[in-house]
């Protein structure tokens, strides 16, 4: 048990948790977005935010760009303001859905002049990450149709994989192109990449640099997620997720509020492989919206969600496991699974956090810091997160 414990210590003090910089944007429904004081009014601001997330938890070492949402005339100040923060740029993300030449899709679109002005915003993004030293771009297509017969399903599968491959081929040594799914949403007849056997099928093609996100808020309810790392895993083509909950639809929750279990149920198909840790190429955001809480804590809560389900998949007595799997003794092999889930692992953090000279409690030592005070006076009005202002 012992080993366990230093072996799960280890695994977590390396661990990082990227976080989105539009969750510390106003954010809202279609129907309100709550303004909230003190919320930043430009990407800089953003990642000074996020820093606070990383200085209080120690596990949240990069920030996720959206462009435009993030768009900055110097990517490259951008990137230094990070670094003297202790954090870096993470992953960038794209964006052509907020267009109105994009009612129809984007690399899906039927106008071979919609699709010219996407890809271009796509290499854009390549440029950013030469320009800020990120290795990610990932690509979620809001692409789809309303209407049977609104277009051919399959000829907007060719214009997908049309600008995929230029992407691709704009790639630098040590960057990916990771494909994010999800269901429905925006569109309701059909979309574009809707499963992950879709985007499966488009980076298979692509080649070893293309790999497939896991948005935990992109599928059926019902759909086992942890199955699907598993595929992906074993396939080598798990890229990275999008961390979030919901109870509905894409509702972009936080972490493990939902639904812990399943959080770890997925933590644990990662850790029985090894792949926690940031050596595994294994990108692990989160991609929330704080709309009614405040977003600084919310997004510490987020990482210490992940962070206590990952220490009890890391504490899976797993020979255990193996033989009760090997003998076949299902009870067993469940009772083991769930004495990890059950165990409190929040002592262990807290005494891992003072090892590394943080303080036990991230959220209470957050609040005591002045930080969300100084920072309801001294900004005023705050940007929206991009989609709802
Ligand atoms: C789409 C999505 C995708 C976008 C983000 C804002 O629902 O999950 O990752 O980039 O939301
Ligand atoms: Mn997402
Ligand atoms: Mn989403």
């Amino acid at each position: 048990m012992n080993d366990r414990v230093t072996h799960a210590k280890q695994v977590l003090a390396s661990q990082n948790i990227e976080l989105p910089s539009w969750a510390f944007g106003n954010s809202g429904t279609r129907f309100k977005v709550f303004a909230q004081q003190g919320v930043p009014r430009d990407p800089f601001e953003k990642i000074a935010d996020a820093a606070q997330v990383n200085a209080y938890t120690g596990a949240a070492g990069s920030v996720a760009l959206h462009i435009p949402w993030d768009k900055v005339e110097d990517y490259a100040a951008l990137a230094a303001h990070a670094e003297a923060l202790g954090v870096r740029i993470g992953t960038i993300n794209s964006n052509t859905f907020q267009d109105d030449d994009y009612m129809l899709g984007s690399v899906c679109h039927p106008d071979p002049a919609v699709r010219r002005k996407a890809t271009a915003h796509l290499l854009e993004c390549v440029d950013i990450m030469d320009a800020t030293g990120s290795t990610d771009l990932k690509l979620w297509f809001a692409d789809g149709t309303n209407y049977p017969g609104q277009d051919s399903i399959a000829d907007r599968q060719d214009r997908l994989a049309e600008v995929l491959a230029t992407v691709y081929d704009r790639l630098g040594d040590g960057q990916r192109l990771l494909l994010e799914y999800k269901l429905f949403e925006p569109s309701f007849y059909t979309t574009d990449v809707p499963d992950w056997g879709t985007a499966y099928a488009h980076c298979l093609k692509l080649g070893p640099k293309a790999q497939v996100v896991i948005d935990t808020g992109h599928h059926a309810p019902g759909t086992n997620i942890e199955f699907i790392v598993a595929i992906l895993l074993r396939e080598g083509k798990l890229g990275g997720f999008d961390f979030n909950s919901r109870f509905y639809a894409d509702d972009d929750l936080m972490v493990g509020s939902a639904d812990p279990f399943q959080l770890f149920r997925i933590m644990h198909e990662l850790a029985s492989q090894d792949v926690v840790g940031p050596d595994s190429g294994i990108a692990y955001m989160l991609d929330q919206c704080h709309n009614i809480e405040a977003k600084i804590p919310g997004q510490i809560r987020s990482v210490m969600n992940v962070q206590e389900a990952t220490a009890k998949a890391l504490l899976v007595d797993t020979e255990a496991l193996s033989a009760a799997q090997a003998s076949g003794d299902v009870l067993e092999a469940n009772a083991v699974l769930m004495d990890a889930y059950n165990t409190d692992v929040r002592p262990l953090l807290a005494e891992l956090r003072g090892e590394l000279g943080l303080a036990a409690d991230p959220m209470r030592a957050y609040a005591a810091s002045g930080y969300a005070e100084a920072i309801r006076e001294d900004r005023l009005g705050g940007q929206a997160a991009g989609w709802g202002a």
